[in-house]
């Protein structure tokens, strides 16, 4: 049987998110994705073995998140790093003028999740 991903919604095509709940990493992708108004279809490595054995089998790891990118040759780009993914995603869905943010210092959670 295939697994399915988490995501009902229609999703953006060519990406796929390898993730699970309660890793703050993710939700760090997560909440990009809700400030860029985006929908990534979600594959949770702890509830779907096979999408575990897919990023293991890619990326040597099963480190999360991941970002799995079908590019328009048909290569497939596997991007770790949590700030990785959110600066493509802020680069490819963002505002155009949107300033990148300086690094101010001391912990902030918004700053955290913001990336
Ligand atoms: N620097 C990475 C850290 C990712 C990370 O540590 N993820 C944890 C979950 S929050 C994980 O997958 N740990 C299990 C493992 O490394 O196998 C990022 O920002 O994405």
């Amino acid at each position: 049987m295939q697994p399915t991903p988490d995501t009902a919604f229609p999703t953006i095509a060519g990406l796929q998110l390898y993730h699970y709940y309660g890793c703050f990493y993710c939700e760090r992708v997560r909440h990009a994705m809700g400030e860029l108004g985006i929908l990534i279809e979600e594959r949770n490595i702890l509830e779907q073995p096979a999408f575990r054995r897919e990023l293991r089998d890619a990326t040597g790891r099963s480190t999360v998140p991941v970002l799995r990118v079908e590019q328009a040759d048909g290569s497939v780009h596997w991007m770790p790093e949590s700030r990785d993914i959110v600066r493509y995603l802020r680069a490819r869905f963002g505002e155009e003028d949107a300033q990148p943010q300086g690094e101010p210092e001391g912990f902030s959670l918004e700053r955290f999740l913001l990336g």
